[in-house]
């Protein structure tokens, strides 16, 4: 056991002093205090919310330290297998709140921060969001990470320590400003172990030769040294003893601070040069959502934190003294996206050139080593990088890329050896000008499993981007874990009221740990009291939102109206586009309609949010378009409450805990086949929202799991889109009435310069219209009626929103990690003994 570890003799001592039990707000005030006046070195007297919030996010801290200290200790003495969770993104959020919710203390802090004078909301609101990613592929590391730590998994994520994470969304004027994002001037959840230093290698070359045994020996010199230094997160679980660790590399330049000798000569710049340089490297997150652009410093980023987190976990391994075929069953390694994918080829490089051995003995350990998980079937996202590229930066490692590749093709011709184009279409190195490394091709030939995020999307990477790879290796290889996100964050803690309600039905807060629990909710569906309450939380939710917008916007939203919204990164695909034209259509509706038959109609917000990568022109547009139709339908008299157009500046995770609760209905409506598999669609509904989506990612599992009857579907399917595609380019385009009408009306100024808008349009009209805006159009406005309609029988609608609450059991993100933990990394929690003494 963990106490066997404290020689006898100083036992009682360390027993004596335990954490902090926070039992009485009194003992968590105490601590507050005593942070603000030593820690912080302020007095009482001189304690603001900045303060405050700093004060209790260090007093919750000392007691997360120690359960996180036990939790590794328990980890080093069980000696199980361990998930490495590698992630160049980890969109976190804030910790404060998740934190005392998960350790179960946030009554008690709520009941001492009131008596020190404040309200635990507005301390909870002064953390800056940890966004450290750009979309769902951060988000869903954070939930995982979430769901490992809840359900006692020994698990560590690895990821970089970027100075500055995605950037801050203003908007002046109806576009997008970008803004530094500088979040560490203070950061309590985060822990310098400036004694675990890595040296990471760049550029040289490789020099051979052959040893005694004239075996040929391959040595990686000269070039630099940068170091790469951890910052520990701490991760709790959900009512568990388990809290386990983010790690997050930082560079630093390798030679100390600067060089002394060209400060004294006077040469100051260039002495603080090379710091400068080495520290680039974590500096900033890339801010691009589904495009792979190979930046070299985005390639020295991967290269810098795929080394570093290798380094570490080897050397984890190493302590144990067990022989290396026991890796695998010691270690496993997810690769979310290609990103890591270096660490297939580092982790070969360190066999066989450090530790010595075989190639194949290597090579078995590596594949049985790695998971695999793509996100995208977009090709400008899948990554790839110039060969040249690679031979300057990483020699090496370029050479090992051949070799795999050579071994890799040498099968493939003996498997199929009449077909010389399959291996060129498998080739990991793709002929071109210059030539590419294709990084998902090395990622599956290094991995044992590949899996997609959703069942539509897992069954089309089998069937395009990676077809020739099942013909390879066969299906067994390639499989889905459908996604999920934490109920934690996003019901207990983003819709309280919600979480406390349905707890009151189903025997306590036992359903954020087996999701399905909410099955429990169908019989409440008819209740009417139950509904009551049920509707009450929404309309407090939708004044909680209006509130917000009225404050960042001025503009005043009737919080009765229908809550339209669609929040997510901005890209063709996801069609914001058609959205915006189909509020259009519905403005020039209203300007048509009678005073009857304006009566007749439930008046809508139709909220936007969402950032556009600072390079991607034609997203920028369409944040332009959104404000600019905005700043006419807000204003026209004639629409007044029936419709009110918002776009809400800089969503982010703690923006998306206010927004995503107050939702009526939300929009999921990306082309068939382009989104892998969408997590805010399942937060919405778990919310009790509505959603309008296509029969798309995780539309089609949601339907399936709350029923036909409680989703509006819409649009063409995945396997329509090809044909499609061709009759624009090469048959008949017709556009839709609808649509051409939204286009004059652009065409006719009414939202400002129509030239601003040209390229939207012109897309469509004139450029093949790729994303099929115009074939959906109109079985997307027809669909928007009938949502229009069913949202006037409140009665009915609050029974779909029940009904799909209860039936969301299967996209909690528990379920997922369970599945990757059986069918990919073939682990089992291990149950903290404390757990049992824990009662939910
Ligand atoms: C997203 N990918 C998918 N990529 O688009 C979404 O459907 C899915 O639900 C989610 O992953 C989780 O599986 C995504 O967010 C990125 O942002 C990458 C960032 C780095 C460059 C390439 C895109």
């Amino acid at each position: 056991s963990v106490e066997a570890s404290i020689p006898e003799a100083q036992r009682a001592a360390w027993k004596k002093f335990q954490p902090k039990e926070f039992a009485t707000p009194e003992e968590f005030e105490s601590e507050v205090v005593r942070h603000v006046e030593t820690t912080l070195a302020r007095s009482m007297f001189n304690c603001d919310e900045t303060a405050a919030y700093a004060a209790t996010s260090l007093a919750l801290r000392d007691r997360l330290i120690m359960e996180w200290n036990q939790t590794q200790q328990r980890h080093t003495f069980a000696d199980n297998k361990r998930i490495y969770y590698l992630s160049l993104e980890f969109l976190m959020g804030r910790a404060l709140d998740n934190a005392m919710l998960n350790v179960g203390k946030k009554e008690v802090a709520k009941e001492g921060l009131l008596d020190l004078g404040f309200r635990i909301e507005d301390i909870i609101s002064q953390e800056h969001d940890a966004a450290l990613g750009n979309g769902g592929l951060g988000r869903l590391a954070a939930c995982f990470l979430d769901s490992m730590a809840s359900l006692n998994y020994p698990a560590w994520g690895y990821g970089l320590r970027y100075r500055y994470g995605i950037f801050k969304q203003e908007i002046v004027d109806g576009y997008q400003v970008e803004v530094p994002d500088y979040w560490l001037d203070f950061n309590p959840w985060e822990f310098p172990r400036h004694d675990i230093v890595v040296d990471i290698q760049f550029f040289g070359h490789v020099r051979k030769y052959e040893d005694d045994d004239g075996k040929p020996i391959s040595v990686w010199e000269g070039g630099e040294i940068v170091k790469a230094v951890a910052y520990d997160v701490p991760i709790p679980g959900f009512k568990t003893a388990t809290t386990n660790n983010l790690r997050l590399w930082s560079s630093k330049a390798a030679s100390g601070e600067f060089d002394f000798q060209k400060f004294n000569s006077g040469d100051y710049e260039s002495a603080v040069a090379e710091t400068q340089r080495a520290e680039t490297i974590s500096a900033v997150l890339y801010p691009n959502d589904n495009l792979e652009r190979g930046k070299e410093l985005r390639l020295k980023q991967q290269y810098f934190w795929v080394a570093a987190s290798l380094y570490d976990i080897v050397r984890r391994f190493k302590k144990s003294k067990r022989p290396w075929n026991e890796f695998p069953d010691q270690v496993a390694i997810q690769l979310n996206d290609t990103h890591p994918t270096l660490a297939i080829v580092e982790l070969q490089r360190i066999l066989i050139d450090l530790e010595k051995l075989e190639w194949d003995e290597a090579w078995s350990i590596v594949t049985k080593t790695f998971g695999y998980t793509n996100h995208t079937v977009l090709p400008e996202a899948l990554e790839k990088w110039s060969v040249p590229l690679m031979q300057n930066l990483l020699p090496r490692h370029l050479l090992i890329i051949y070799e795999i590749n050579l071994y890799f093709l040498q099968s493939v011709e003996r498997k199929f050896p009449k077909d010389r184009d399959l291996l060129g279409r498998v080739s990991i190195i793709e002929e071109s000008q210059p030539k590419m490394v294709r990084m998902a091709f090395l990622a599956i030939v290094g991995s044992h499993k590949v899996n997609g995020v959703a069942e539509l999307h897992s069954d089309l990477i089998k069937s395009t981007i990676f077809k020739d790879f099942v013909k390879v290796f066969g299906p067994d290889k390639f499989t889905n874990v459908t996604n999920g996100i934490t109920p934690r964050r996003w019901l207990h803690q983003a819709n309280p009221r919600l979480s406390e309600l349905i707890a009151s039905k189903t025997g306590g807060l036992g359903y954020l740990k087996d999701l399905n629990i909410l099955n429990e909710l169908e019989k409440y569906a008819d209740d009417k009291e139950f509904k009551k309450e049920w509707a009450e939380i929404k309309y407090a939710n939708k004044v909680r939102l209006a509130k917000h917008i009225k404050e960042t916007t001025g503009v005043t939203v009737n919080p009765a109206a229908l809550f339209d919204i669609q929040v997510k990164r901005i890209h063709e695909y996801k069609r914001q586009q058609m959205n915006i034209f189909g509020v259009i259509h519905r403005y020039l509706t209203i300007k048509a309609m009678t005073p009857e038959e304006k009566k007749k109609l439930a008046p809508r917000v139709s909220i936007f949010g969402g950032k556009a990568a600072p390079g991607y022109w034609m997203a920028k547009t369409i944040i332009h378009l959104i404000n600019s139709v905005g700043a006419v339908v807000n204003n026209d008299k004639d629409v007044g409450d029936l419709l009110k157009v918002i776009f809400v500046e800089d969503y982010n995770v703690s923006k998306a805990e206010i927004i995503v609760p107050a939702s009526d209905i939300s929009e999921h409506i990306s082309t068939a086949g382009t989104e892998a598999s969408g997590t805010s669609n399942m937060k919405f509904v778990l919310n009790g929202g509505l959603i309008i989506g296509t029969c798309d990612g995780a539309n089609i599992e949601i339907t399936r799991e709350i029923g036909e009857s409680n989703i509006f579907l819409f649009g063409n399917l995945a396997e329509e889109v090809e044909d499609l595609r061709h009759t624009h380019n090469y048959g008949e385009h017709i556009i839709d009435p609808a649509l051409l009408q939204v286009f004059a009306e652009i065409r006719k100024n009414t939202f400002g310069d129509a030239e601003s808008f040209t390229a939207l349009v012109s897309a469509i009209e004139d450029h093949g219209d790729y994303y099929l805006v115009s074939d959906d159009f109109n079985s997307y406005i027809q669909t928007q009626a009938l949502v229009d309609e069913a949202y006037k029988n409140q009665d009915e609608w609050i029974t779909k929103t029940i009904l799909s609450v209860a039936r969301m059991g299967f996209f909690s993100s528990d379920r997922c990690i369970n599945e990757y933990a059986e069918s990919i990394w073939n682990t089992e929690p291990l149950n903290p003994e404390e757990d049992k003494s824990k009662k939910l």
